[in-house]
């Protein structure tokens, strides 16, 4: 399955699942956790685990994940 997303379609999905709970700009671990099962489950085969993604993806370090911090790591990722 590819993980290929236009960035249209990256904020629509970022969008929805940051909505889900607490900021609806920002994806919480559980959020974060909901948008990679459902939507890119190719990311956690292999050695990637979800704590270590949600590392790479919180780049600031303040426990969530902003869109721009999303996107910036999934340019890299998700290719
Ligand atoms: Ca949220
Ligand atoms: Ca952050």
């Amino acid at each position: 399955m590819s993980t290929k997303k236009s960035p249209e379609e990256m904020k629509s999905i970022f969008q929805k699942y940051a909505a889900k709970e607490g900021d609806p700009n920002q994806l919480s671990k559980d959020e974060l956790k909901l948008l990679i099962q459902s939507e890119f489950p190719s990311l956690l085969k292999g050695p990637s685990t979800l704590d270590n993604l949600f590392k790479e993806l919180d780049q600031n370090g303040d426990g969530e994940v902003s869109f721009e911090e999303f996107l910036t790591v999934f340019k890299k990722i998700a290719q």
